[in-house]
């Protein structure tokens, strides 16, 4: 018997399990383009917008201009993108900072989503179109400060009042809130249903303060939105939606976002522990050389190919209509976790230089932190799965 011997391709570090060639062409142009971006446009200065805690306006038409906002919807203008397409933009976004692909997150795939799948003829038309250009930034009012996990506790209420609402109460930790234009609200109505509400800014008694010191997320707006007596039409509440299953749908799209780009922010910590190490000499020897730091580096190696698949494949699940609400939260709390893994590793590489802003490793570690919490906790994750194994909730 005759055995052929295939010539095998080198291994490439930075795609161990050759996982590109699971992408088409489509999605491989479409994640190029936005890692060119990156790349060019963010990478070089959003250590100082970490730093200045700022995010610029500028940056924020660049992401319209390239047609992110609100790219997997269809209909009204929109681009129609497949799930793996966004999916990998998330992850080329999140590889530069989670703030910048928390904008697009909460543009499209949160107030933008909310009136594509809740609103009327009427409202998407209005709205739909010009937040895809970037001329319309919106974002996406469920948490308040007594009610995160559980947000059906909310306190937030709307009171009809002839063809008008009137809105009262506070919402937390609202990403872009003070630089949007508008806000989608969700509040709990007189007949005790919880429905949402196209708030715009410059309403009379609604606005929305920045909430500063954070230590994450610093290249990004978060804010506080406050409503005293806020008078609303008839018209700007969400047809479609009467219940928490309204905003909890929007939350299925963002998390699915993270998902993938959780594995951005640990590629870029991982890639930048390996040049590290390989030029950094200690007791002579590069500390690449050194078995402890190949462990540090094959683990990563390993949680960012694992996370990657599991990402890729709830996206083809997505695509095919067959992902439930589950499997998002397995994606999440698995690739979140293990980014967090391989950022906090790649720190202990880079030694000193780790905890400084020169060097990517810490903003993507201190960012990952909030990761882990919004778009539904670690532990809300870990229930929500916990659920589906045993048929039992324990959430109360
Ligand atoms: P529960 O009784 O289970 O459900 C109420 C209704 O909602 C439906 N539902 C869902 N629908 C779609 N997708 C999901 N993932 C859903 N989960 C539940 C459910 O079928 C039911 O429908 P119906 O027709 O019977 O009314 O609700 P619960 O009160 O027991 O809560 C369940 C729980 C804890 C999972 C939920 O409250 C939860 O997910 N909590 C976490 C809250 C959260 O994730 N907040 C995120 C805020 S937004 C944000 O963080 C943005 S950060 C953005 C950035 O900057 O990138
Ligand atoms: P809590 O709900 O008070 O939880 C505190 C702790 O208790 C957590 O560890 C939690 O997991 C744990 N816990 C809660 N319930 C249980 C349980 N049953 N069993 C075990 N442990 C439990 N929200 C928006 O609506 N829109 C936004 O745009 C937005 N952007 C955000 C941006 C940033 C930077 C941050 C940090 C948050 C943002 N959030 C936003 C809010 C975010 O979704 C909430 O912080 C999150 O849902 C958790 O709520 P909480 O902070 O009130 O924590």
């Amino acid at each position: 018997m005759t055995q052929t011997t295939a010539v095998l391709p080198a291994i490439d570090p930075h795609d161990f399990l050759a996982i590109d060639g699971l992408l088409d062409n489509e999605e491989k142009a479409i994640r190029d383009t936005v890692r060119r971006f990156v790349r060019e446009q963010v990478v070089p200065s959003v250590g100082d917008w970490f730093e200045q805690g700022i995010l610029p306006r500028e940056v924020i038409a660049e992401l319209a201009k390239l047609g992110l906002f609100g790219m997997h919807l269809d209909g009204y203008g929109l681009p129609g993108a497949s799930a793996v397409a966004y999916g990998l933009t998330c992850l080329e976004l999140e590889a530069g900072d989670s703030g910048i692909r928390s904008v697009v997150s909460v543009q499209g795939s949160l107030a933008m989503f909310a009136i594509w799948k809740w609103g009327s003829e009427e409202q998407k038309e209005q709205w739909l179109p010009a937040m895809h250009t970037g001329e319309v930034i919106g974002c996406f009012g469920l948490t308040e400060p007594d009610a995160g996990s559980d947000p059906g506790t909310m306190r937030t209420h709307a009171r009809r009042d002839g063809s008008d609402w009137i809105l009262n109460g506070t919402k937390m930790w609202i990403t872009n809130g003070s630089i949007a234009d508008i806000a989608v609200v969700w509040a709990r109505t007189e007949d005790g249903e919880i429905r949402g509400f196209v708030v715009e800014k410059g309403t009379p008694g609604f606005t929305a303060p920045e909430i500063h010191k954070k230590l994450s997320l610093r290249a990004s707006v978060t804010s506080e939105l406050v409503l005293d007596d806020v008078r609303v039409p008839a018209d700007s509440m969400l047809p479609g939606a009467s219940s928490l299953k309204g905003p909890l749908s929007c939350l299925n799209e963002a998390r699915f976002g993270i998902v993938f780009g959780a594995v951005g922010a640990a590629r870029t910590c991982f890639e930048e522990a390996l040049a590290y190490s390989k030029e950094r000499i200690v007791f002579d020897k590069p500390i690449s050389a050194y078995q402890l730091t190949q462990q540090k580096l094959a683990e990563m190696a390993l949680e960012i190919n694992r996370a990657t698949l599991m990402a890729l494949h709830i996206g083809r699940m997505k695509d095919a209509g067959t992902l439930r609400p589950e499997h998002v939260s397995l994606g999440k709390m698995g690739n979140v976790r293990g980014a967090i893994e391989v950022c906090r590793s790649a720190r202990t590489i880079l030694g000193g230089n780790g905890i400084t802003l020169e060097y990517p490793v810490i903003r993507h570690m201190n960012n990952l932190e909030s990761v882990l919490t919004y778009e539904g906790t670690h532990e809300v994750h870990t229930l929500v799965v916990g659920g589906a194994l045993t048929g039992t909730q324990a959430f109360r």
